[in-house]
């Protein structure tokens, strides 16, 4: 597989091949390869050209059909080119063929093994890392075949290399088999690391920013919390979860966490490895939608991310949707269209930070709605509650009134009425 080049080095040439239905726009397909061509770029790679085929149903064994599998990899061998990028997923078989027809100089890749290479140069914490790694191994699996070597170059430390037999693929099968529930029971330990971390902060309200990536999510957060992440015009500048304090005034304790972003047809097996990462969009009492609106696939992008919210089992968290980017945009008629589009979202810009307070003003409406700041008085035999309150609202202040000590607290609602609950019961004796 292509490894990172420096600047000064050629970079890899890719052809890319996009497959359309005859109903398709053009102009979507184009939009879908320009993705795909960020997608190579962010990966080390430049496009050299691009390939788009209409047909209703991919071939079974070359997804594009023998002849214009053929014809593109002599186009690509024309170009110079030593990557032939296909904008969807390849199976086994199909990569196989394809993979024959390329021949040695040309390796061919689907968009799943694109995306989990970039996940694989970015992952920088343990956590991503172990996260990436279990999808990229889950991926290669059913592909381990003789005549596919990329990966298995890749997987160097494994032992993969081409010209194996069928013996050998066996083993390494079976310890990728093995490496694999290794790397399942780490990721089940730092789930349950991160469920003890949540649990210690449960009184704040959570806000989590979600979105496709790079609609400016990163921007926002730093904007809103100066919390210096990473911001990148690149795709999935972000792959691990940060949180901060978020500081409004009048507001209990919010925290505001920013995360991996979402792309279309994004792998399943990384949905699913990320989970101890997204755990927190799951467990969220707000989520901020990020779109970029100056994007001509802003819709497909909110329909995405609400599909990849569905598969986390997140689509019942509440949530407000930010249109950003809103000072890359020409025309007040665009504007009009997109607030028609999506009734009730805030237009902002998080770069030039304009109508920021917009957002916090939704957060904390969003907040009053579910918590509330009330003073709570515990007579001195019921001090067994005293520990409960700290554990899970916020005391803002504490004083003393005979045996009875006053807190001021807020919280979520349930939290508050169970512990209001609790100082009802056991009725205090009469006068
Ligand atoms: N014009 C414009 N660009 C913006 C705005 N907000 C962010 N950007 C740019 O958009 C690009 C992506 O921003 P990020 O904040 O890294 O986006 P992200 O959603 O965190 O992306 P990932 O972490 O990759 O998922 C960067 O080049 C930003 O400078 C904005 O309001 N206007
Ligand atoms: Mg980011």
């Amino acid at each position: 597989m292509y490894t990172a080049v420096p600047e000064d080095q050629p970079r890899e040439r890719a052809l890319l091949v996009g497959v359309g239905r005859r109903a398709d726009k053009s102009a979507t397909l184009d939009e879908h390869l320009d993705e795909l061509a960020q997608l190579a770029d962010t990966a080390g790679a430049e496009e050299a050209g691009r390939l788009i085929q209409r047909r209703d149903r991919p071939d079974g064994a070359t997804y594009i059909g023998k002849g214009k599998a053929e014809q593109l990899m002599a186009q690509a061998a024309e170009l110079g080119c030593s990557l032939v990028i296909f904008d969807d997923d390849l199976g086994a078989t199909q990569q196989k063929n394809l993979q024959r027809l390329a021949g040695d100089n040309i390796k061919v890749i689907d968009r799943s093994g694109l995306i989990l290479d970039i996940f694989g140069r970015r992952a920088r914490s343990r956590e991503a890392k172990t996260q990436v790694e279990l999808a990229r191994l889950q991926y290669l699996l059913p592909r381990l075949t003789r005549q596919w070597t990329h990966l298995e170059r890749q997987m160097g430390g494994i032992g993969t290399r081409g010209g194996m037999g069928e013996a050998q693929i066996e083993v390494d099968r079976r310890m990728i088999r093995r490496h694999i529930a290794h790397l399942q029971k780490e990721l089940e330990r730092i789930a349950a690391e991160r469920r003890t971390q949540r649990s210690q902060r449960k009184s704040a309200y959570r806000v989590v920013l979600v979105g496709y990536t790079n609609a400016g999510k990163s921007t926002l957060m730093n904007a809103l919390t100066g919390a210096g992440q990473l911001v990148e015009d690149r795709l999935f500048a972000t792959l691990d979860s940060t949180t901060r304090k978020l500081d409004l005034p009048g507001s209990g304790s919010i925290i505001l966490s920013d995360t991996v972003g979402f792309i279309r047809k994004l792998p399943h097996h990384l949905v699913a490895s990320f989970r101890a990462t997204l755990a927190e969009v799951t467990e969220a009492d707000l989520l901020l939608n990020v779109l970029d609106a100056s994007s001509p696939q802003v819709v497909e992008h909110d329909l995405t991310t609400r599909q990849v919210l569905r598969e986390l089992g997140a689509d019942k968290v509440p949530i407000i949707t930010i249109l950003n980017k809103i000072d890359a945009l020409a025309e007040s008629r665009a504007v009009n269209r997109l607030k028609e589009k999506f009734p009730g979202a805030i237009l902002i810009s998080a770069r030039q930070r304009l109508r920021l307070e917009q957002v916090e003003q939704a957060i904390l409406e969003a907040q009053a709605a579910r918590f509330s700041h009330v003073e709570l008085r515990v007579p001195s035999r019921k001090s067994g509650l005293l520990g409960q309150i700290y554990d899970s609202l916020d005391v803002h202040s504490r004083s003393y009134e005979e045996d009875v000590t006053v807190l001021s607290v807020s919280g979520p609602d349930e939290a508050i009425r169970a512990i209001q609950h609790r100082l009802a019961q056991d009725p205090a004796p009469g006068p």
